[in-house]
Order: structure tokens, then sequence, then C-alpha cells
């Protein structure tokens, strides 16, 4: 990485702009990986660069779903793969869902440098080579394990283009999506959609797992019984409105 000050009021986005970088340096983030970055950037902009109330809502519902599940899958791609590989291990960990590498620009020597690079950052079994069942696509996304994505029941996608989103529902899938827009087809169709930076999200939902896993059923299902993800979307957009607000008053330019 290059050095970029600590002091830099930029630093942690310019950081995490270098981590896409070195991941496609390493052969693991696709080119494309770097444009998908800068979309979410924008957005990240858009909503302040924080955790909102309603996506932590969301957080804590993707949590409940994936304890309650019985065969939870975290779908990992190449830029979630570069940016916060020891977040998918931590959540993996503490949540006992398994990570499958699924990739939309998929190349089976992408696929296995994911497996070793979350392997290297503590990963035990890793899903996504063995490829032996296909979605409803047409592209490579539709490539998945059967023991994996294709029989599980709750899937965790963090940050990708919508067609999977809505198949995986299709097949009566729980969905749980992490993507700053909230108005990308991904966010439209999940059952659970969290609009927060995956950096972010995924630490929160570490956290949040440590909370509530002594918890019954009862109160996992009751987390889920409560959640509005109409709501969610809704409050995300108004978030953002709110967020250019202040920030334009702030600057005394006035909001017409
Ligand atoms: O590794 P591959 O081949 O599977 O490809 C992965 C990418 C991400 C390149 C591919 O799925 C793609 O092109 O995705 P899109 O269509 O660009 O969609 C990415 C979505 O994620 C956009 O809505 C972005 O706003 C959002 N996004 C980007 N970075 C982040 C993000 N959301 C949360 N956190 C981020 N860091």
């Amino acid at each position: 990485m290059t050095g970029i000050p600590r002091d830099h009021p930029r630093y942690e986005s310019l950081i995490t702009r270098e981590k896409i970088i070195d991941g496609i340096h390493m052969g693991i983030t696709s080119q494309q990986g770097l444009v998908a970055q800068g979309r979410g950037e924008a957005f990240d902009y858009l909503i302040g660069e924080r955790t909102t109330e309603s996506a932590a809502f969301a957080e804590r519902a993707a949590v409940a779903h994936i304890l309650l599940a019985k065969n939870p899958i975290i779908s990992v791609n190449g830029n979630t793969a570069a940016l916060v590989p020891e977040s998918l291990v931590a959540l993996a960990d503490v949540t006992g869902a398994m990570l499958e590498v699924n990739l939309f620009h998929r190349s089976d020597a992408r696929v296995h440098k994911i497996i070793e690079h979350l392997k290297a950052n503590g990963a035990g079994k890793v899903l996504g080579g063995k490829g032996d069942k296909r979605l409803g696509l047409s592209h490579d996304r539709a490539i998945v394990d059967e023991e994996g994505i294709f029989s599980a029941d709750v899937v965790l996608v963090p940050l990708e283009d919508g067609d999977r989103c809505q198949k995986l529902v299709e097949m009566e899938k729980t969905v749980i999506t992490i993507d700053l827009n909230p108005l990308s087809r991904t966010s439209l169709t999940s059952t659970v959609t969290i609009v927060d930076n995956v950096t972010r999200a995924l630490n929160n939902m570490v956290q949040f797992t440590e909370d509530m896993k002594s918890g019954s059923k009862n109160s996992l299902q009751a987390v889920i019984d409560t959640y509005d993800n109409d709501r969610v979307i809704s409050d995300a957009l108004y978030s953002m409105q709110e967020h250019l607000k202040n920030k334009a008053e702030e600057k005394g330019i006035t909001w017409i």
C-alpha cells in the first residue's frame, strides 16, 4: 500500500481504495470491482459514512435469520475478499455459517485464489470450488455448490448485481444483502436489505451475534417478526436526504 498519512481527512476511504487495488494485484478482485467500489463510495458519502439506526436494525434482523437458519451461507466475491476477509471469517465463526465464493466475472483461478486468501485469514472449509450446481441464470454467478448456496435456507450476499438475488428469492430462500444503494435491484428484491458499507456492516453483525447468540429462539424470531424491510429502505433514503440537507445548511446553502 502507498503511504497515506493517518491524518488525511479521507484516510479511511483512501485505505479502502488501496485494498481493492491490492486485491486486483493479488488476482482476487476484478477490475470491475474498482467501479463498484466507486459507486459504493458515492452512496456512502450521501448517507454520511455511518451506520444509521435502521441499518443497525437490519443487521440485527439479519443476524436473527442466520442464527435460526439450518444451512446459512455467506457468499463472497472479489470485493469483499479484498476489503474484509477477517470480518467474513469472524462472522462465519461466530454464527456457524459457511463461506462460499461466488463470482460474476468468474474464473477458476480467481475462485481458488479467494479460497486460499480466506484460509490465510483464518477460514476453515470454504465452499465454491466445486461448482456442481447451476441456478437458472445465464451468467457465471449461476455456478454454485450443492452443499452451499444451492441448498441454503439463508444466504448473506454482501455487494452484488441483482439477478442472483432475485433468483435466490424465487427459490424461497431468505436473502440478506449489504448494498449502499437503497434502490439497486439487489436492495429492492432482498428479504433483509442492509444499506451500510460492508466494512462497517460485517463488524456490527459480529458484535450483534455475540449479544444475541445466547437469546432464545423466540427472542430471535421476535426480531424478525418486528422487522419491516420497506420501512428500512425508506429510512435509508430519508437519511441520505437529511444528511445532504444538513451539509448544505452547514455551508449556508439554502435547501429548496
Ligand atoms: O468479484 P465479482 O466478479 O463477483 O464481481 C463483484 C462486483 C462487485 C464487481 C460485481 O458484483 C458488480 O459489478 O457489482 P455492481 O453491479 O457494481 O454492484 C455493486 C453494488 O454494491 C452497488 O450498488 C454499489 O453501490 C454497492 N457497493 C459497492 N461497494 C460497496 C457497496 N455496498 C456496500 N459496501 C461497499 N463497500
